[in-house]
């Protein structure tokens, strides 16, 4: 089947080759305007070659060099979803990627945990495909130079180092929120995310801190490749600043090897193909 699909892809047959190191296509910098009148159907329209099922997309005239799942975490953003899949899947496509974007849905109105919902679309995602690559995103950012390439790195990478909330700088130095690039051997290493952090806070510095617990450091794209554009809105429901988040966060080094992946449990209550991502509605057991 897969030759099948090569063929039909590829029907000069010529024999695929490796993408480029460096995607031809690129445009650096571009404008990004915020549109909440558009439709699904204008965002699909947007996206000008076929895309998978699921929202999965692999190029069709080279081997890519990077199988990349993109995970969201989620839950009632569903303006903000339609704004990341019209800026973000042109990208991604002129970046040459092998990728599949999956939407994290917490199911219920409990507390959100933003870190448990990316565990879990690790694991998720690992069942579609062998995914070497895990970009997660906050569905709320919008890259503004297609140079800063979703992909992993020699180290973790973090990759939304100026947005335009922060006027554009890092707000400290060690901030790991936002968007951010681990391979699989990396997130195995860290044991992935805390599944412990209910509530707003804590959770992106806890996997700073694994990271460098673990021997590895940061890596990040420069201060203009790494520019990004806020959705702006208002704190959500069931998800205000948890002040026994940063009690854990002085924690981290003795509870990361046993609160993770290795600890994740979930029940998933739905999975949805839509044309333009996988959407997971998951159970996360969180506290009302
Ligand atoms: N998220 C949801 N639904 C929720 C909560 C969070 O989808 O109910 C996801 C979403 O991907 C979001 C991410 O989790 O981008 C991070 O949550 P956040 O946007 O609440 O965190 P951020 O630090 O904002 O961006 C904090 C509150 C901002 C209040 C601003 C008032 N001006």
């Amino acid at each position: 089947i897969d030759q099948m699909l090569i063929h039909r892809q590829n029907p000069t047959n010529k024999p695929l080759v490796p993408c480029p190191d460096k995607p031809p296509n690129l445009v650096g910098p571009f404008k990004v305007d915020y549109d909440f009148t558009r439709t699904m159907d204008e965002v699909k329209k947007k996206i000008d070659v076929p895309l998978q099922k699921g929202g999965r997309y692999k190029p069709p005239d080279c081997i890519s060099r990077h199988k990349v799942a993109v995970i969201i975490p989620f839950r009632n953003r569903h303006e903000h979803l339609k704004q990341w899949l019209y800026f973000v899947h042109p990208i991604l496509i002129r970046q040459q990627l092998d990728y599949g974007i999956y939407v994290i849905n917490q199911y219920g109105d409990g507390v959100f945990n933003r870190a448990k919902l990316m565990n879990v679309g690790y694991a998720e995602a690992l069942k579609q495909y062998d995914y070497k690559c895990f970009v997660f995103s906050d569905v709320d950012l919008i890259p503004l130079d297609d140079r800063n390439i979703y992909r992993c790195f020699d180290n973790p990478r973090h990759l939304s180092v100026a947005v335009d909330k922060f006027n554009y700088r890092l707000p400290y130095n060690t901030i790991f929120g936002g968007v951010a690039a681990l391979s699989k051997s990396q997130f195995l290493k860290i044991n992935g995310f805390p599944n412990s952090y209910w509530g707003w806070g804590g959770e992106d510095d806890d996997v700073y801190k694994r990271i460098i617990y673990h021997g590895m450091s940061l890596s990040r794209p420069d201060m203009t490749t790494g520019r990004y554009k806020m959705i702006k809105h208002v704190r959500d429901k069931h998800n205000n600043p948890n002040p026994k988040n940063a009690l854990k966060l002085q924690q981290t080094r003795w509870t990361m090897d046993k609160d993770g992946l290795n600890s994740l449990k979930y029940t998933v209550k739905e999975i949805v193909k839509e044309p333009l991502y996988t959407f997971v509605t998951v159970d996360i057991e969180a506290p009302p």
